[in-house]
């Protein structure tokens, strides 16, 4: 399987996330993504390749170009509003929900990064945009990797992507790299296209962008958000709109549901998911389900991994696998590359 590395991972860098008043270590950290990159080359799952860097159009096709425009240089414009702040993650301080306004642009930098963000969690540094930007070129070169006629592909970056939406980021994700993968797809002749999304938190940016689309099926298996990130959306309940009416799937397990379940869950995406008619296969691929995840509630374990590798195979379409969570991180790279591993075996 080849493996679309962002070399460029490492620019984003994030110190501090804000935690129940506290600002704590940041959990997403640049050694996750080095210890998948270490356990793929020693059991040599596939030949690594760096991705040509993305044009700005290309994003656009997913992403809004005034947050486009506020990404590519909200680091400058930090550092602008203090010397000190080159020193400091960027992180926002106010959002306008309900009741105020979205539509004017502020000319204040922090009341930008409000409006284009949901979480405190998620810094900004001043590798973001170049980090996040090359792991969007590394989702564009896997599609077009599918399209070429192979049967799978990996997408090895960080920071993650399926958190982040048209026009907003969080849950450390800034450009949702699942969805412009998905929108390639469909640019390059494929009718319908589905994501499957088994991080444990749910994917609420890319639900948010393909829900009045019926051409992009949307299934996820995820923690319930009556109790866990990102709260606001993951309900059962929610089945798209619109066109898209019928083309969103959530699965929203409790804390502490352990590999049965889950894996049954897994069952119902696929059968749906095929039943839709999809072409290919977008995987946003989140080892935060494992037992030891510290921020998370699941309990599966290494092996397991190997099985779900193993199922989506059987699914039979193109396959993108897209890194997206997981941050246990010692033991990230044996649980990704045991989903590769799985798959292979199965798809040959
Ligand atoms: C891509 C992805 O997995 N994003 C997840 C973002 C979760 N952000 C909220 C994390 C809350 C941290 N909780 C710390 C608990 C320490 N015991
Ligand atoms: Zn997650």
């Amino acid at each position: 399987m080849h493996i679309f590395f962002n070399d460029r991972h490492a620019r984003h860098h994030g110190r501090h996330e804000m935690f129940r008043g506290e600002l704590v270590p940041c959990f997403e950290v640049p050694a996750r993504a080095d210890y998948v990159l270490q356990e793929l080359q020693a059991r040599q799952l596939g030949p690594i390749e760096s991705a040509p860097e993305v044009t700005i159009d290309v994003l656009a096709r997913i992403h809004a170009p005034r947050y486009l425009d506020f990404l590519s240089t909200a680091w400058d414009e930090w550092v602008a509003l203090d010397p000190k702040n080159a020193e400091r993650d960027a992180l926002p301080s106010y959002w306008p929900i309900r009741t105020f306004r979205s539509d004017v642009l502020p000319a204040s930098f922090p009341a930008r990064m409000g409006l284009f963000s949901f979480d405190a969690g998620s810094p900004i540094t001043s590798g973001t945009w170049t980090a996040a930007r090359q792991g969007a070129a590394c989702a564009v070169a896997g599609a077009r990797h599918l399209l070429q006629g192979h049967r799978s592909a990996f997408v090895l970056t960080r920071p993650p992507g399926h958190h982040a939406g048209a026009d907003f980021f969080g849950g450390y994700c800034f450009l949702n790299n699942a969805a412009i993968a998905a929108q390639v797809l469909r640019d390059g002749g494929l009718d319908k296209v589905a994501v499957l999304d088994i991080d444990y938190h749910h994917g609420n940016g890319t639900q948010a962008i393909f829900h009045e689309r019926a051409d992009v099926f949307f299934a996820s298996v995820h923690g319930d958000p009556h109790t866990e990130y990102p709260y606001y959306l993951g309900y059962a309940d929610e089945r798209g709109a619109g066109k898209g009416e019928g083309a969103n799937l959530n699965l929203p397990l409790p804390r502490g549901t352990g590999f049965d379940r889950w894996h049954e869950a897994l069952a119902t995406a696929l059968r749906t998911i095929a039943d839709h008619g999809a072409q290919a296969l977008v995987v946003s691929l989140g080892l935060d389900t494992f037992e030891g995840d510290p921020i998370a509630g699941f309990h599966l374990r290494s092996p397991d991994y190997l099985r779900i590798g193993e199922d989506i195979a059987a699914a039979g379409l193109p396959t993108l696998f897209v890194f997206e969570g997981g941050y246990a991180v010692a033991e990230v790279g044996v649980n990704a590359a045991n989903v590769l591993d799985g798959f292979q075996q199965l798809a040959g």
